[in-house]
């Protein structure tokens, strides 16, 4: 067996993946569809689509295949975003690369593979939208050709299913995004107890910027905001944009104290930036309200609660600061 060489753009391409946020997600009907018309159109028992992860190939969607994930090492996906075109195996018994490959002599005994390039719009190969049978057999140009439409649908769908969870001025998680992420921290933190803290962020006065300089300048200071929160948090951190000039952070693993000092850097951050409106600049400030879990807790809304009402403390103590609720 040959091990498949690890791409020249791998860190961009799993970056571009990540911001997909689809490994280990729930299976979902659109995509199911599509390999359900790879399986048939080209008459396999098997259609996937496999992303390639770091160390592993993981399928969002499966037709005719138990296994959720198998190591990087030996799929077949993980050779074929190496090339440019689809890639196609006749016969995995006579090709050096897979002859002695675990998943062509053991379960699922691989012997054709095809599978087609799920390339993100900036060019990475992701994964493959792939078809597999267990003989020997030859793609024709038209099965090749629809497999790699097929594939476009693929990512077409990634795409839509990231514009959907995302707010479109800021490039934040939007509401929907941040309370379905926030309430799997929570049960997370919950299981496993772990520390969670979450902030609710009010950018202040912002009626009064808007009156002064503008609606432009009103977005440019909530993308400001948005853009500084980002590079702010970790990995693990979520954040979204949860009304019109409202904000949520996730921080897991992280108890009040260590939250409040995040906050307290973000807020510091946010108001020494200058933001230009034509011949003005101007800062703006934001109050923070945080909240950590207890085990009281029995669902998100409780620490969500405590969280408004340390911000609403905030306002009442004069603004461009973070309470943290004790
Ligand atoms: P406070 O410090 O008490 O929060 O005062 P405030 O002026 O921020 O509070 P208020 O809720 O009265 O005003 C919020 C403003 O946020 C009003 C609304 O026009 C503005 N806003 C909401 N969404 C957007 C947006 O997408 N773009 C811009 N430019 N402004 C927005
Ligand atoms: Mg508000
Ligand atoms: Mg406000």
């Amino acid at each position: 067996m040959i091990e498949p060489s690890t791409p020249d753009n791998e860190a961009d391409r799993l970056r571009d993946l990540e911001r997909y946020d689809v490994l280990d997600t729930a299976p979902e009907a659109h995509f199911d569809r599509i390999t359900r018309i790879a399986s048939t159109i080209i008459g396999t028992p098997i259609a996937l689509v496999s992303l390639i992860d770091e160390n592993r190939q993981w399928f969002k969607s499966r037709v005719g295949l138990e296994a959720t994930e198998t190591p990087r090492e030996v799929a077949f996906c993980a050779h074929a975003i190496n090339g440019e075109e689809t890639f196609v195996i006749n016969d995995a018994f006579e090709d050096e690369r897979f002859k002695d490959n675990p998943l062509v002599t053991g379960d699922p005994n691989v012997r054709f593979y095809a599978g087609a390039l799920l390339t993100s719009p900036q060019g990475a190969n992701l994964g493959t939208l792939c078809v597999i049978d267990h003989e020997p057999r030859t793609l024709t140009a038209a099965q090749s050709r629809a497999l790699e439409d097929l594939a476009d649908l693929v990512v077409r769908e990634l795409e839509l299913r990231k514009a959907a969870a995302t707010d479109y001025l800021t490039g934040a998680g939007n509401r929907r995004n941040f309370f379905t992420t926030a309430d799997r921290e929570f049960a997370r933190a919950k299981r496993y107890q772990r520390h969670l803290s979450v902030c609710t962020f009010d950018l202040d006065l912002f009626k009064s910027v808007n009156d002064t300089y503008g609606h432009v300048a009103g977005d440019e200071s909530l993308k400001l905001f948005a853009d500084i929160c980002q590079q702010e948090i970790r990995e693990q951190d979520f954040f979204g944009r949860v009304g019109g000039e409202e904000f949520a952070l996730v921080l897991a693993e992280t108890d009040g104290p260590e939250a409040l000092k995040v906050i307290n850097r973000i807020l510091q951050q946010v108001r020494a930036q200058s933001i230009r409106s034509g011949n003005d600049t101007f800062s703006i400030t934001v109050s923070g309200g945080i909240s950590a879990l207890r085990d009281s807790d029995a669902v998100l809304g409780d620490i969500m609660v405590r969280a408004d009402r340390a911000l609403y403390q905030a306002k009442e103590n004069g603004r461009d600061q973070a309470v943290l609720d004790v």
